[in-house]
């Protein structure tokens, strides 16, 4: 096929230009202000003109090797027929262009335009045709070797304009009709009419297009039929004259800059991406400090939180040093020394319990706290990430949903240190001994109380007059100091009981410190996990970046082999 390098290489950067442009499509590159790139694809247009059966259908099929042009004997060819490649079909376009649609390989990269002949009757068709052939890349103005010299065509050689002139070449077609000694007459004839009727000698080539189809389509090509056809200088000039225009030549180049500027803004647009990236992990590890700014400024409050907390640890010293005074009234005093003493046990029971109590209600609400921080830094970050990694990083990792797992792990973790903080006050049996020591004072007054009674009762059953209510008295004088002792030992107990707790608090805040700075530890481990999706999205976005920097790299490379070829 003539123009076949041409054709290869204008393939081959049509090919690219596709993939470039397929790619910055993907990565989402948007096109330069005005970007227009240059039409590569378009067909080669070939016209055919001359007087009626001169042979212009035969001769554009010769060089498509099929018979796409209706030929013969009798006029054949009455309106401008302009052959396409596509799918079969005729559609007129106006009164006198039929577009003919055909699936011919050569029609991909040629468009033969067939004419009715310059000397047929009517002229109407000629507005139409003279746009075609000054935009044709080549004007083929076909003569019969038995007649060259019929007028019509000239006239309408010389019609055309000195550009349109300068794509022209002169055929002189059926030469197999004549002598070979006839044709460099007839061709030196042909250069004198030439200079004559148009000032310039246009390439003359005397050609049997009917000879060339015949080879064309002969299996296998029948190389006598092809030489006796003289065709090869014809599409040798073709080749050229595709090959060597500049016009054809500038397109290619153009389509080539175009397609090196694009690929160049690819890499620039890359460069830029990483490094956005780059810039990014540094955002995210300034997050990430913030973050860590955040939990060290929870751990250095955490001794001073603590001291809040003593305040509760007072509160509740106070309830329980209530609870046992109530204890130990009276009636209840006298109860147990009839029925066993378990008070000890039951207060420093009391005791534990109100502490874990006061413990899950502190840790409850120091986590609270800290989450609704966390919450609210959470808020900052967000648009933040938003703006400067172009992604929403989602809801913060522990609210909502999540809040209740964060705090049930925070106050699990102070709850592991509330024996070690409870041993560490070493109030276990301070109370027994004191409440041991008061029972048996209590014990000693009750028995001497109750000897003076039953002594006062023996003697009123023995008739002794006045010594039963002397006895009696005394009796009552015993239980009265045994009523004054209760009193004051009570408020000794309670007293010494609630100074050994209430001295006490320190140790125990200072029990729950190692803890509470672990659990202020894990809780913000829990907030930044939310960072994780951000870390995710970023390492995605690296990796992907990494295949693209290939691919335009290697669409550089194959563009500068299509340079090679230019
Ligand atoms: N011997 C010979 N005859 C040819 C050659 N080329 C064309 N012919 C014959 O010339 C006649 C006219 O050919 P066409 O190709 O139809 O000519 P045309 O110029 O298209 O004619 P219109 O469409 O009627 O204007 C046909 O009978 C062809 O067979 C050739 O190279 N040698
Ligand atoms: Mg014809």
């Amino acid at each position: 096929m003539p123009g076949e390098r041409y054709f290869a290489v204008r393939d081959r950067l049509v090919e690219l230009l596709g993939w470039i442009d397929d790619f910055a499509a993907e990565v989402g590159m948007e096109a330069e202000a005005g970007e227009v790139g240059p039409s590569l694809g378009q067909p080669v247009l070939i016209a055919a003109i001359g007087e009626v059966n001169a042979g212009k259908s035969t001769l554009l099929n010769a060089l498509a090797g099929s018979e796409l042009c209706p030929a013969g004997p009798l006029p054949m060819t009455s309106e401008i027929r302009l052959y396409r490649h596509g799918a079969e079909s005729e559609r007129a376009e106006g009164a006198w262009v039929v577009d003919c649609r055909r699936p011919n390989e050569y029609l991909r990269n040629f468009e033969l335009l067939d004419t009715p002949g310059t000397n047929a009757r009517g002229s109407e068709h000629l507005p139409s045709l003279g746009p075609f052939l000054e935009h044709a890349d080549l004007v083929l103005a076909v003569f019969t070797a038995e007649n060259p010299w019929t007028a019509a065509t000239w006239d309408a050689l010389s019609r055309l304009s000195p550009a349109a002139l300068g794509r022209a070449a002169l055929v002189v077609q059926r030469v197999d009709l004549k002598q070979p000694l006839d044709i460099p007459i007839i061709l030196g004839h042909m250069r004198d009419l030439s200079m004559k009727r148009l000032g310039r000698e246009l390439p003359i080539f005397p050609v049997s297009a009917r000879l060339a189809l015949e080879a064309k389509r002969s299996r296998p090509v029948s190389r006598e039929l092809w030489s006796a056809s003289r065709f090869s200088n014809l599409e040798h000039f073709v080749s050229e004259r595709i090959c060597d225009s500049m016009e054809r030549r500038q397109l290619l180049h153009d389509g080539w800059h175009h397609a090196a500027r694009k690929v160049r803004r690819l890499e620039a647009f890359f460069d830029i991406r990483r490094r956005g990236m780059e810039d990014d992990a540094w955002f995210l590890s300034g997050i990430e400090r913030e973050l860590e700014l955040l939990r060290d400024d929870s751990l250095a409050a955490s001794p001073r939180v603590l001291v809040a907390a003593l305040e509760r640890y007072r509160a509740e010293v106070e309830v329980v040093v209530r609870r046992l005074r109530s204890k130990l009234g009276w009636w209840r005093s006298f109860a147990r020394l009839l029925l066993g003493d378990r008070l000890a046990v039951e207060i420093e029971g009391t005791f534990a319990a109100r502490m874990q109590e006061m413990v899950i209600g502190f840790a409850q609400d120091d986590a609270a706290r800290m989450l609704s921080a966390c919450a609210a830094h959470w808020e900052t970050l967000r648009p933040r990430v938003k703006e400067r990694m172009g992604f929403e990083p989602g809801a913060c990792a522990v609210a909502d949903a999540g809040r209740e797992d964060v705090i049930g792990r925070f106050v699990a973790g102070l709850e592991k240190a509330l024996p070690q903080a409870l041993g560490g006050l070493r109030i276990r049996g301070v109370l027994d001994p004191l409440l041991r020591r008061r029972n048996r004072i209590l014990q000693g007054f009750t028995v001497v109380g109750l000897l003076l009674l039953i002594a006062a009762g023996s003697c009123g059953l023995l008739g002794l007059s006045g010594l039963p209510f002397g006895l009696l008295a005394g009796a009552w004088a015993v239980f009265l100091l045994a009523g004054c002792a209760g009193w004051i030992t009570r408020a000794r107990v309670v007293a010494a009981y609630r100074e050994r707790l209430l001295a006490g608090a320190g140790t125990f805040a200072d029990g729950l410190r190692a803890d509470h700075g672990e659990a202020i530890r894990v809780l913000f481990r829990d907030y930044s996990s939310g960072l994780i999706e951000v870390r995710r999205e970023l390492a995605a976005q690296k990796a992907a970046l990494q295949p693209r920097l290939e691919r335009s790299n290697s669409l550089y490379i194959a563009l500068k082999s299509v340079e090679l070829e230019l």
